[in-house]
């Protein structure tokens, strides 16, 4: 059996091809860096010792509780390291938070939390599944519906985030159906629909079963065997580092280029970078703090009684595991090096994570910049650097790209793929109305005989704390707006008119092709050579807002969505886009409630979230995986340099 210790903690040298390295280290060398396993044991020993853990308390997230910014700022090699955990609890039903000094070895706070719900936990759903499949009404149902043979029945009542039943207000609740893997490799596509269990996760009853009806057993996807043929004219196609990669990693802190930066893998929100910083002229300028996912928020548009409760908030509602997951040869290029991270179980107890992250350089495939005079092409090849991880949320797939780019830019990539969610249907070809009468709506696609797979929208929240050139900064709006011009050959031309947002509330914007504008982090107590206030800009790639309505309770949860820029004073505690807690949620809570406040923004230390998102009406292409599809948007600096930082790059790339 291989020593996880070896593999974790040291450096499988030989090759870079093999290289595996600890995210977190064996020991923790700065204040963000993850919990070690050490760390995850002397949590799980002092919650163990508290006198407060019952057989049956879950550990439902335990993560790194950041020290104060202001320390971390100042804090250097050598400097005592201050840790504490977040730990949230399930009780009997009760959600319970508390914190612990890892260093001292001592319980600081256990408070309980009413009115919210922990995430939801594995043990959960799998006690469920079992309870669920012995209960005589869930067997009749499935028998009506041609089910007898239960070895490979899964009967999962997963989290609802938002409230459906009004049972969700009082206790921990599960709806969902089974699924039959029977001839198949995953149950995805596998649904008993028609079959729904309300149930209660704390007493572990079955409070409800419903059938709806008989709908025939999907068809098997398959997709795991799907031929790997070659194509006539492929030929290898390599890219080799025989020197080794041209990064450096030293005590956690990675060098590449210009660029400076730190990483932890959350088993939350996966990638948090820290101290984003680029060497400019022989020093280190601050761009971020810190830059992660916040949360994703996923609404199906299937409003019929036994579908309506799928909203899924992916990173907050269901931790177990971590949301990033292995990444596997085939994601990451061979020179690629790979990392290791912790998530914690049940009991608070490390889980090795194999793979959990590549960090590869690769040529990038254009020029950094060219001009082409008197027949004379000058000009410099690129490169980039990404950290890449992968997110699995039970059937989708979404591979998470941080791009540092030579020219200052860091280019954030989210790339969906996985299995579609179906709903399955009698019908075995569209139904005539898809054909034929275009007035009728449509919510989904038949991707195969059987398979309808329901429309839906995919965001995801940034929380990008951009520190240019230090903490306090200002966000600025640069309109583009038109100007009329008189007594000239033009009649119009446009402008650009800058203000600063004074509060929350100017600072909340939507992208409008016809009012263009670019959203602008300045550090007002800092100037270029021209005297213009060095910045970074959040520039949108393709997104998509959500235009569900406000008071729709699911999108509510997921309020963030309706806006693709908010700014907020930085607050340590404001983490994530939608509050802590997503499970049987009213809504509007983090963003929403944060920014009713409509706190002062200007030249103090801010806070961006940036909102990318896309929707999803369904191909038949989607089945039965569907082609990633990329999004992204760049971190782009503005006036931060006085001219193209790429000028002298080498020729070589
Ligand atoms: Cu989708």
């Amino acid at each position: 059996m291989m020593d996880k210790k070896t593999l974790c903690y040291g450096l499988v040298a030989l090759s870079t091809l093999t290289a595996s390295l600890c995210a977190q280290g064996p020991a923790p060398q700065h204040p963000l860096d993850g919990l070690t396993t050490n760390e995850y044991w002397t949590v799980h020993d002092v919650l163990e010792h508290s006198g407060h853990m019952t057989d049956s308390t879950l550990v439902t997230s335990l993560l790194l509780h950041e020290p104060d910014k202001t320390n971390v700022l100042v804090w250097k090699a050598g400097d005592a390291i201050p840790r504490e955990a977040d730990v949230i609890l399930e009780a009997e039903g009760k959600t319970v938070e508390a914190r612990v000094d890892i260093a001292a070895h001592r319980l600081e706070s256990w408070k309980e939390v009413p009115g919210v719900q922990a995430p939801i936990t594995q043990s959960e759903l799998d006690t469920m599944s079992e309870v669920a499949t012995k209960d005589s009404r869930v067997i009749a149902a499935l028998k009506h519906h041609g089910v007898t043979d239960l070895s490979s029945v899964r009967c999962e009542p997963i989290p609802i985030t938002f409230i459906v039943f009004p049972e969700q207000t009082s206790r921990r609740i599960g709806y969902g159906n089974c699924t039959d893997r029977h001839g198949a490799y995953h149950a995805w596509g596998r649904e008993i629909d028609g079959v729904y269990i309300l149930a209660d996760l704390t007493s572990h009853k079955i409070l409800q079963v419903v059938d709806h009806g008989m709908v025939p057993p999907a068809g098997i996807p398959d997709y795991e065997e799907a031929d790997a043929t070659p194509l006539p004219g492929t030929k290898p196609l390599l890219v080799t580092q025989p020197f080794g990669p041209g990064y450096t990693i030293d005590k956690g802190e990675v060098t590449w280029q210009n660029w400076h930066f730190r990483f932890r893998l959350d088993p939350r929100v996966g990638a948090v970078l820290n101290l984003v910083q680029y060497k400019d002229g022989g020093k280190l300028r601050s761009v971020m703090y810190e830059g992660s996912l916040s949360e994703m928020y996923v609404p199906y548009m299937e409003s019929g009684e036994w579908w309506n409760s799928r909203a899924f908030l992916d990173a907050g509602e269901f931790l177990m595991g971590g949301l990033i997951r292995p990444v596997g040869p085939d994601d990451c290029p061979a020179h690629a090096q790979y990392f290791t991270g912790l998530a914690p179980s049940e009991k608070g107890t490390p889980v090795f994570e194999p793979h959990l992250a590549c960090l590869f350089e690769h040529a990038a495939d254009s020029p950094a910049w060219r001009h082409s005079e008197g027949g004379i092409i000058s000009g410099r090849p690129s490169r980039e650097l990404v950290l890449r991880t992968a997110a699995v949320v039970g059937n989708y797939d979404y591979m998470l790209d941080w791009v540092f780019q030579q020219d200052g830019t860091i280019r954030v990539a989210v790339g969906a793929t996985g299995i579609v969610e179906t709903k399955a249907v009698a019908e075995t070809t569209a139904p005539s109305q898809m054909n034929h009468d275009r007035a009728k709506p449509e919510y989904g696609t038949l991707v195969a005989p059987n398979q309808f797979a329901i429309d839906h929208d995919h965001y995801f929240s940034y929380r990008l704390d951009l520190d240019v050139d230090g903490p306090n900064n200002s966000f600025m709006v640069d309109r583009l707006v038109p100007q009329k011009v008189s007594g000239q050959a033009r009649t119009s031309i446009w402008a650009v008119e800058s203000s600063i947002a004074k509060t929350e509330k100017d600072a909340i914007l939507d992208l409008n092709l016809r009012k263009p504008a670019m959203w602008h982090f300045i550090n007002p107590n800092q100037h270029g050579a021209a005297g213009y206030p060095t910045g970074y800009e959040i520039m949108p790639g393709a997104t998509a807002v959500s235009f569900v309505s406000p008071d729709d309770p699911a999108q509510k949860v997921g309020a963030f969505s309706e806006h693709q820029l908010w700014v907020t004073p930085y607050r340590p505690e404001e983490r994530y886009a939608s509050g802590v807690y997503v499970n049987s949620s009213k809504g509007l809570e983090g963003l929403p409630a944060w920014t009713a406040a409509n706190r002062a923004i200007e030249n103090t230390d801010v806070v961006g979230w940036y909102t990318l998102g896309f929707h999803h009406v369904v191909r038949e292409e989607d089945w039965p995986v569907m082609p990633t599809l990329w999004h992204d948007f760049l971190i782009r600096p503005v006036n931060f340099f006085d001219q193209n930082p790429t000028m002298t790059l080498p020729h070589q790339p």
